[in-house]
């Protein structure tokens, strides 16, 4: 996983937007991102699953050609939102981009390829895309019942518990 700065130049979602500022990990970490490079290595993933607690999971293969309605559901994945319950994303095959919100609100990108595996906070503001190949197969880990529904960014879930409840976990001991 390679993790940077968004370029914020207008244009394509899946080019890189790299700004040539790399992100270091204990940036990820104070945003309570984790990362793990797991390739072909499911048992481990299980593990990781099994110890969090975790109870649900499905596969999606995103492609023009195996997703239905692919262009509606890019653009809402890269609508920036918010999920109430922790996440982990597991990419099998293909790559993409995942966008988190910085401490400053700023864009980080993490470009995700096989065997990448990332933890999401519940409440953490971001988005993703498929990268210029239009290929990402991933294994979406849910701990309940998947919350699938994206609440998008608004005032309304800036007031979100669970939006509050991650912006005191994260700021909480400065
Ligand atoms: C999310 O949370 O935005 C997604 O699940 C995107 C697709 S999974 C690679
Ligand atoms: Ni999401």
């Amino acid at each position: 996983m390679k993790a940077y700065y968004y370029d914020n130049v207008p244009g394509d979602q899946r080019l890189p937007h790299d700004s040539g500022r790399p992100v270091p990990p204990s940036a990820l970490e104070a945003l309570n991102v984790t990362h793990h490079y797991l390739p072909d290595d499911l048992d481990s993933v299980n593990k990781i699953a099994t110890s969090r607690n975790y109870k649900n999971r499905d596969e999606i293969e995103i492609s023009p050609t195996l997703l239905p309605n692919y262009e509606e559901k890019v653009k809402t994945f890269f609508h920036e939102h918010l999920h109430e319950d922790e996440e982990i994303r597991y990419i099998l095959a293909g790559g993409g981009y995942f966008d988190v919100r910085g401490k400053g609100d700023e864009w980080i990108r993490l470009r995700l390829e096989r065997g990448d595996l990332m933890i999401m906070p519940a409440g953490i503001y971001h988005r993703f895309t498929t990268d210029e190949e239009n290929y990402t197969k991933a294994l979406r880990l849910f701990k309940e019942d998947p919350k699938w529904t994206p609440l998008k960014r608004s005032e309304g879930t800036d007031a979100n518990d669970y939006r509050k409840e991650y912006l005191k976990s994260r700021d909480g001991s400065e």
